[in-house]
């Protein structure tokens, strides 16, 4: 039986990477003064390693053999993370970032069905609250009794330990629960979790490896604003509610 939905945040609840996370690590590296500038191909490939310390880590040591690294480095990584988070919750409360198509609407049915409804995702804390406060009108708390974030546990995904802390808090089994994500990373870390994992792919995503998932889609879909299913089976729906994700879950 279905009993929770546990949604990563960043490229599934919304769009939040190209134009969000990506121009505020931008702003970060002018502001402390570094002439680095991520764009818009080349943080695609950054993708490929989750959180943000660590993706400034990744550059460094992948794409930046010239830059010596002065002897306070960790402390630069530091600083530079606590600036971007700054710039990308500025972001978000200009009304920089809506959700995604169907979001609101599913989580709307979820809950009014009864339906738990978590966060796992590699995210800081501070962007989850600002992006859902921004885009829900209320805290994050009173729609997801669940929110796991950031550096709450040491492996980011594509390890599932962010899943399992959630189904600890959450105190359900895998078999009762279904994931929506959007990137391989985010795949492997739900299926590695055991979970029946719903994809909905973006521009940076869309030619990802999602094994073991039960269907992928370009999004959730509105009506009269159907999705494009690219695998699974979708029963001729165009949108996904509640009905279409109970019979995914079922599928064995
Ligand atoms: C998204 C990420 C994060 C954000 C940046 O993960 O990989 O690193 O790009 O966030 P998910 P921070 O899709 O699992 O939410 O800079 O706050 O780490
Ligand atoms: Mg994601």
């Amino acid at each position: 039986m279905l009993k929770a939905l546990i949604f990563d945040v960043d490229g599934t609840l919304a769009d939040t990477e190209r134009d969000g996370h990506r121009v505020a690590f931008n702003a970060a590296f002018r502001e402390l003064g570094i002439d680095w500038e991520w764009d818009v191909p080349l943080y695609g490939k950054l993708l490929a390693v989750t959180g943000g310390k660590e993706r400034i880590r990744h550059y460094v040591d992948s794409f930046r053999p010239d830059f010596s690294r002065p002897k306070d480095f960790d402390d630069l990584v530091v600083a530079l993370h606590k600036a971007k988070t700054r710039h990308y919750v500025d972001l978000l409360g200009r009304g920089g970032i809506p959700l995604r198509s169907g979001v609101k609407r599913l989580l709307n049915e979820a809950r009014n069905a009864g339906i738990r409804l978590a966060i796992a995702t590699t995210t800081t804390p501070e962007n989850v609250t600002a992006l859902l406060r921004n885009a829900l009108g209320s805290d994050p708390s009173e729609w997801f009794e669940v929110i796991a974030a950031g550096d709450i546990v040491p492996a980011k995904k594509p390890a599932p330990d962010i899943y399992f802390w959630v189904l600890d808090k959450l105190k359900l089994d895998a078999a009762n629960c279904l994931a929506l994500e959007d990137s391989e990373n985010g795949v492997r870390a739900s299926v590695g979790a055991d979970l029946k994992t719903v994809v909905t792919v973006n521009d940076y995503t869309l030619d990802h490896d999602f094994p073991g998932v039960v269907a992928v889609l370009s999004d959730l879909g509105e009506p009269g604003w159907p999705f494009n299913l690219i695998s699974g089976e979708a029963s001729g729906q165009g949108y996904v509610d509640l009905g279409l994700l109970k019979k995914w879950h079922a599928i064995s």
